[in-house]
């Protein structure tokens, strides 16, 4: 994989409050925008549908977001979250590749999982925020997310603060020390970076990437 460096030891990133996407919600303590499908898909065609979108389907891992998007519209049939056990009968992971045991949290109905092989993915139940597995070629709706996982920069200190009369939040942040982009598009991280907030960025800054070493200025952002 060729990597791409960045010499920026540290900016500022204005994002808007704004999800990236239409219809999807801003789920404030995560930062992760969520979205309800009403209509009705077989799981991977649900996967599809939210990578489409450039998420995944959504994938609570604490109680607050689980009841966060279990409020969602169209919750009244059993809805696909991003949790399956197709790899490896038992061992629940999570599309971002988590696995369910690592993140202490689970909310299984009662008597839930029950499916064995013949069921390897997860819905909401209808109505509630308990989860029950279910064979992944059923048509269900779904619930998407939209930009979860890592991020090339450490975080080193947030703020509200409006410039020219709009609002923005500002991220200040730094590469990491080994100035290593966490994908082939650093634009891409910087996407991330804000998604991981559920803002909007602003800008992209492509001409700041470099392939190498050799043609950057690191005193170039300011
Ligand atoms: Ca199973
Ligand atoms: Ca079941």
């Amino acid at each position: 994989m060729v990597m791409r460096y960045l010499y920026v030891k540290r900016t500022v990133i204005l994002a808007s409050t704004e999800c990236p996407k239409p219809d999807y919600v801003h789920f404030n303590p995560t930062g992760i925008c969520y979205k309800s499908f009403a209509e009705e898909k077989t799981y991977d065609e649900a996967k599809q549908t939210c990578a489409a979108d450039g998420g995944m389907l959504a994938m609570p891992k604490d109680e607050a977001t689980n009841t966060f998007i279990s409020s969602l519209e169209y919750g009244d049939v059993g809805r696909w979250i991003g949790l399956s056990d197709a790899a490896s009968e038992g061992n629940w992971v999570f599309e971002d590749g988590q696995t369910l045991a690592s993140t202490g949290y689970n909310n299984w109905n009662r008597g839930e999982p029950n499916g064995g092989e013949g069921e390897n993915c997860i819905t909401l139940r209808l109505g509630g925020p308990t989860w029950n597995d279910m064979g992944c070629n059923g048509n269900k709706r779904f619930i998407c997310q939209l930009y979860q996982g890592n991020h090339a920069f450490e975080v080193l200190r947030t703020a509200n603060q409006t410039y020219e009369g709009v609002d923005f939040f500002a991220i200040e942040a730094r590469l990491p020390a080994d100035g290593l982009s966490a994908s082939l598009d650093w634009c891409k991280d910087y996407q991330n970076l804000c998604g991981h907030y559920g803002l909007r960025p602003t800008g992209c800054g492509e001409i700041w990437a470099v392939p190498d070493r050799s043609a950057s200025d690191p005193n170039a952002i300011r």
